[in-house]
Formats: C-alpha cells, sequence, structure tokens
C-alpha cells in the first residue's frame, strides 16, 4: 500500500510483551485511519459491556495516510477507547509530533491494551519499545511531566501526557500535548490513567511511507501558499478562534450561565479583540500553515493558550468576565489534564445547583478562586464534591438529583460544546446525533444555520447536518488533518482530495467512508448500551424548556417536536430506521454485514 505505512504497533501492559502487526489493506481502503480504523479495532476487539477503565479496555493511537507529508496541518492524531464519560464510542483529535513520529517509527496506529501494576511511560523508537517506571512523574502536571521527560528525551520527540485527572480517572480527563493541546473530551486521558500510563514519548528516525505520487509534496506545498493566499488568513493570525466570541454574541449563541441566555454582558472583556491585544506568542500544531493556539499571560503571570471553548466555557458560562482570570483557569485545566468543555459546563451546573440549594458550600456565578478550587479539586478527587462533580454533569446530576438533571447541559454524557442551541435546531440536532456525545466537530452547522434561516426545521437543515458530517466526522477524522483551512479560511477541499490521491494512487470515496464509519460507531453504541431510544439523540430538556429570558432572541426555545420530525428525517437519510437502528439493508451496502450478528443480540433488526 501507497501512503499508509500498513503497520500497527500493539503493546499489552498486562503481560508486559509488544508486537508489531501488519494491517488488512482492505480496512485501510475502507476506514483510511484515525477514527476510522480506531472504530474499526474497537468493534473487533473489545467484548460487550466492558468496563472502560478496566484492562478489557484499548486506547487506540491512529494517524492517518496524509499524516506528516507537506500540507495544510498534517500533525494531528486520533486518541479513541470506549468513553468512561459516555459508555460509547470516543475519541479526540490532538495536534501532537506524537502524529509526525508515530509515522516516522513506521506505524499508522498504535493500540494500548491490558494495563501495568505500576505507573509507568512509554518509550517508542522505531520498533524498540521500552515501558518504564514513572514513580517520579506521577502525580505531576502535564506541564512539568513534559519539561521533565525533555530533559531526557531532548525535543526531537512527540509526547502524549496525562495529569493528575487521567491518573484520578476523572471522566472528562484529556490527554495533553505541548503545554496546551488538549485531546479525547469523552475521558481518553482517564482510559490511559487506568492503564497507569503517565506519558507516552515517541520517537521515528524513518522516511515517511512513499507516497504513490512524488507529485504529492508540491500538491501539499501549493496547499499551503493556497491558504496563506485567502483573504480571510491576516486576521485568522491575529484571533483565530477566539473571535468566535463576538460572533456568538452577535447570534446570541455564546453559552452564558450554563446555558441559560445566549450573551454575556462582559463578552467583549473575554473576546478575539481582548485576545489580540493581550497575546504575547502563537503556537501551533505540527505543519500548521495557520496556527491558532493563541498564548496570553494569566493572572499569574504564567502563559495560557486560548481557544474559543475554553473563554465561553469558562468565562460566559460561569459568569468570569475577565480573559485572564479565564487563562488562569484554562492553564489549571490543561496543567490537570481536564477538558475545558466538561469542566465549563460541570461548574456551571454546580453553580446552579448552588443557587437552587442542592449543593451545599457549592461555588457562586462569577467565582474565579472557587472554580480554581473546585477545578483542583476535580483532578485530585479530594472532597465529597471534587468527586460528584469528576462524573461529569449527566453522572453527578443523576446523583444528586432534585431536578438538576433539567439543566445538565449533555448528549449521551458528553457535555455539549460552547454552543447555545434556544434559537438553532439544526445545530442542536448536530450536537444530539455526533457520534460521541454532544460535540460540535462533527457538525458546526450553526454559522451556516444563523445565516439562513434559523427558525426552520426543515429537511435541508437535516441534510446539511449530515453533508458537514460526512465531511468533518467522516474524512477530517479519518484521514486525521485538521480541517480549520477549510471551516476558517475557505481552503477548497479539492486540495485534500488531491493530496490522498496523490499519498494512496486511490480515489476518495468520502460516501462511502463516512457512511460507513458513522453506521459502524452508531452500532457500536446501542451494543453497549444494549438498545437504543431517540431520547438519546435528543438534545438537553432546557433548550425545549425554559427560553432565553433576555436580548434580541427573548423567548426562544426548541420545539420538541418538530425537532423529533427533524431526527426522523437524519434516521431517513442515513438509513437507519425510526428507532434509529441501522437497517440490515444499509449495514450489508455498507460492508457492515459481519455486525449483524452481535447487533442481532441486543435488538431486533429491520430491513
Ligand atoms: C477539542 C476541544 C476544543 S475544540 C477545544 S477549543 W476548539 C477545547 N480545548 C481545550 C484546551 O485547549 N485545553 C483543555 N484542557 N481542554 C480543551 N478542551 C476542548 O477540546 C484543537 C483545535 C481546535 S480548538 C478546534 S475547534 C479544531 N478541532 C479539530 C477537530 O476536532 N478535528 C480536526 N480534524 N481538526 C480540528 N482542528 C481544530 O483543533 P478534542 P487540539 Mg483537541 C487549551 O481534541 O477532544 O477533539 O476536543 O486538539 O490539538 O488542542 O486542537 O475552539
Ligand atoms: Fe493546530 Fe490550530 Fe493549526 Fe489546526 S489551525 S493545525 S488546530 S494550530
Amino acid at each position: 500500500m501507497k501512503g499508509w505505512t500498513g503497520r500497527l504497533l500493539r503493546i499489552n501492559l498486562s503481560i508486559g510483551k509488544h508486537w508489531v502487526q501488519d494491517l488488512d489493506p482492505s480496512i485501510l481502503i475502507n476506514y483510511v485511519g484515525g477514527r476510522g480504523l480506531a472504530v474499526k479495532l474497537l468493534w473487533d476487539e473489545l467484548p460487550r459491556g466492558i468496563d472502560p477503565l478496566s484492562p478489557l479496555n484499548k486506547l487506540i493511537i491512529a494517524a492517518g495516510p496524509l499524516t506528516g507529508y507537506p500540507g495544510p496541518n498534517t500533525g494531528k492524531l486520533v486518541i479513541a477507547a470506549k468513553s468512561p464519560l459516555t459508555g460509547g464510542y470516543g475519541d479526540g483529535n490532538i495536534g501532537s509530533w506524537a502524529s509526525v513520529h508515530l509515522r516516522k517509527a513506521g506505524f499508522d496506529a498504535m493500540i494500548i491494551e491490558g494495563a501495568s501494576s505500576k505507573p509507568v511511560y512509554i518509550y517508542v523508537e522505531n520498533e524498540g519499545v521500552e515501558v518504564k517506571p514513572a514513580d517520579d512523574l506521577w502525580g505531576l502536571d502535564t506541564f512539568t511531566t513534559e519539561d521533565k521527560l525533555r530533559s531526557i528525551y531532548g525535543s526531537n520527540v512527540g509526547m502524549l501526557i496525562i495529569g493528575p485527572a487521567g491518573e484520578n480517572l476523572v471522566r472528562f480527563a484529556t490527554v495533553v500535548a505541548q503545554k496546551g493541546r488538549s485531546g479525547g473530551r469523552p475521558g481518553m486521558g482517564a482510559v490511559m490513567g487506568s492503564k497507569r500510563v503517565k506519558a507516552i514519548v515517541i520517537r521515528g528516525t524513518k522516511p515517511l511511507p512513499q507516497p504513490a505520487d512524488q507529485a504529492l509534496s508540491k500538491i501539499g506545498v501549493e496547499a499551503d501558499l493556497a491558504a496563506k493566499a485567502k483573504q480571510n488568513y491576516g486576521f485568522w493570525l491575529r484571533q483565530g478562534t477566539t473571535a468566535t466570541v463576538e460572533w456568538a454574541q452577535e447570534a446570541s449563541v455564546l453559552p452564558t450561565l450554563n446555558y441559560r441566555e445566549g450573551q454575556f454582558d462582559y463578552y467583549d472583556k473575554i473576546g478575539g479583540v481582548m485576545v489580540e491585544k493581550s497575546n504575547v506568542t502563537t503556537r501551533s500544531c505540527p505543519n500548521c500553515v495557520m496556527p491558532c493556539g493563541h498564548v496570553v499571560k494569566d493572572l499569574e503571570d504564567q502563559l495560557s493558550e486560548l481557544d474559543y471553548e475554553n473563554i465561553a466555557m469558562l468565562g460566559s458560562n460561569i459568569g468570569v468576565g475577565n480573559l485572564q482570570e479565564v487563562a488562569y483557569l484554562n492553564r489549571l485545566a490543561d496543567m490537570m489534564g481536564l477538558d475545558t468543555i466538561s469542566l465549563g459546563s460541570t461548574l456551571g451546573w454546580a453553580m446552579e445547583a448552588t443557587e437552587r440549594g442542592l449543593i451545599k458550600d457549592g461555588l457562586e456565578w462569577g467565582d474565579y478562586r472557587r472554580a480554581a478550587e473546585v477545578t483542583l479539586d476535580i483532578a485530585h478527587q479530594r472532597t465529597e464534591l471534587g468527586r460528584l462533580l469528576g462524573l461529569g454533569v449527566r453522572g453527578a446530576s443523576s446523583r444528586i438529583g432534585g431536578g438538576s438533571e433539567g439543566f445538565a447541559m449533555h448528549v449521551k454524557g458528553l457535555e455539549v460544546s460552547a454552543y447555545d442551541c434556544h434559537a438553532a435546531p439544526g445545530m442542536a440536532l448536530a450536537f444530539a446525533t455526533s457520534p460521541i456525545g454532544a460535540h460540535h466537530k462533527d457538525a458546526w452547522v450553526i454559522s451556516w444555520e444563523v445565516q439562513t434561516n434559523r427558525f426552520a426545521y426543515s429537511r435541508d437543515k437535516v441534510l446539511k447536518v449530515i453533508e458537514l458530517q460526512n465531511i468533518r466526522g467522516g474524512w477530517f477524522e479519518v484521514m486525521v488533518g485538521c480541517r480549520l483551512p477549510w471551516v476558517e479560511i475557505g481552503l477548497e477541499l479539492d486540495w485534500y482530495w488531491r493530496m490522498y490521491k496523490a499519498a494512496t494512487g486511490l480515489d476518495l470515496d468520502l460516501e462511502g467512508v463516512a457512511n460507513r464509519v458513522y453506521t459502524l460507531i452508531r452500532a457500536y453504541w446501542i451494543r453497549e448500551y444494549g438498545g437504543w431510544s431517540r431520547d438519546y439523540d435528543t438534545p438537553p430538556a432546557r433548550w425545549f424548556k425554559d427560553p432565553l429570558s433576555k436580548g434580541p432572541l427573548k423567548g426562544s426555545r426548541l420545539n420538541y417536536d418538530a425537532y423529533q420530525q427533524m431526527l426522523t428525517w437524519y434516521y431517513e437519510a442515513r438509513g437507519w430506521d425510526e428507532r434509529g437502528i441501522p437497517r440490515r439493508s444499509t449495514l450489508r451496502r455498507l460492508g457492515l454485514g459481519y455486525v449483524e450478528g452481535d447487533l442481532g443480540k441486543v435488538i431486533e433488526l429491520r430491513d
């Protein structure tokens, strides 16, 4: 195979062995890499119903056929496992030199299985694997851990690290790289922690696999130049994703006070303009043509790398209207290895529960100092409150009850990313049908939606959600490059098809791959949940029940029946029945007939 290394590195910590396996070419063609390869491996290898934090879970680290080659933003990887936060399929997409080094070590993917009895870190240098004691690293934050490992291995390695949150199995612990890249929202850091792996350090010294066409480098360089020539490029370099704060305020979708409102009085104190003024440097993933990591100094004069989601969730959503305070909370999350979206949502939920008298000695809106204390408490699991909130909003609300489920902002257990959907039914559908829970990564339909008829519950909107899911979740997550050149500055998708063809010699069947991957992920959830309900594909109750109380869209809320109609259209277009279960005919058409047996054991399949 051209473009792929065609090899997988498997490390079993329980038996202390590792070995290299060839990847079946038909799997690479049909599932490509990244998320596609990950879900295929998890479906095939995980027994049904395992505890995600047991040694039976497997952590998949997967690159794709363009990873590392010259071209726009090819330095990312997917990290996936059965999620301890949702109980379904979980993944994240992280920028790290580990992606390029993995491929230069000769692998498209790596599986970590079993568990070590003691804290360890893993060092991979080409085929050589060493599992080393990590007693002196265990308990350290991700920044200190990176410094210590760099003092041993130098700068020419890639690293994936967990913080105390991952060690303590916090359900929304992530994996961190480069002191500010964080991936694996649905608890991939906790899965790594359950295996007692503090860090993975990779050094690859081999050439990347031969592409099918030597013109690949030329196409990649031309694509980089085309990105730099885009009209929006200069503005992007100044503000990156943080400009979304002002846009979200204008569109009344900026999550505010636990998604009660879509506008925040102090948005301009935490927005893109403020970030631009405060910026001290910019960071990026490998091979990035348009760096988006805007670094500012926080309250303690330390560096903190900001993106839109961090600002909205640790700012407006919890009532903090000061950039240095937001940056401080963000840095703590990065050091602890906590997902900022889930953290901001959980803190917002706890603030509302405190206000309603459901939590004693909780925390007040806007109190960043208490929010910082609680963040550290969650990461270290010190008190009852920290342990409660470490479960995420679904777990915490089901534990304390009292109606708190009604303001727990999640879908399938994953906290909603930073877009309020009281007046955005298309985005609500995108969150509710995202294959990992309420993440925006699969379909950020909201910018299109607010420019068109945002109040419509139309079939067109449903088809737009699917179109975006297939490109974003079904292409960028399987090829594993960063989608921002396309989304944010308008780089044409054709560049990616050309690069894929030059790397692999194959024409991309986008629809086929995306539908196959989406349907296999759906099958995985059904197998793990032991059935399915439309409620799982329905957004949080708050957006239906509690209208916006102020702003230009005052009174707006979602219509439940109209939403359910959209969901029915969604299922039809995906070839799933009205319960949300893939039809037999769909499974067979997509080459997924092999799941029928397992799926048929938990639910009746229809033709
Ligand atoms: C992503 C999610 C996002 S999406 C953000 S900000 W965003 C939050 N960032 C966090 C952070 O930082 N620290 C922290 N402790 N937790 C964080 N949680 C949140 O994680 C990220 C960028 C961004 S910035 C976005 S939109 C794009 N996401 C991509 C994606 O999902 N797929 C893809 N093919 N390309 C993408 N490009 C962009 O990558 P998750 P990263 Mg992230 C400080 O991982 O789990 O998907 O969650 O990986 O390297 O940090 O890049 O306004
Ligand atoms: Fe990484 Fe941002 Fe560049 Fe994408 S745009 S590759 S997320 S630095």
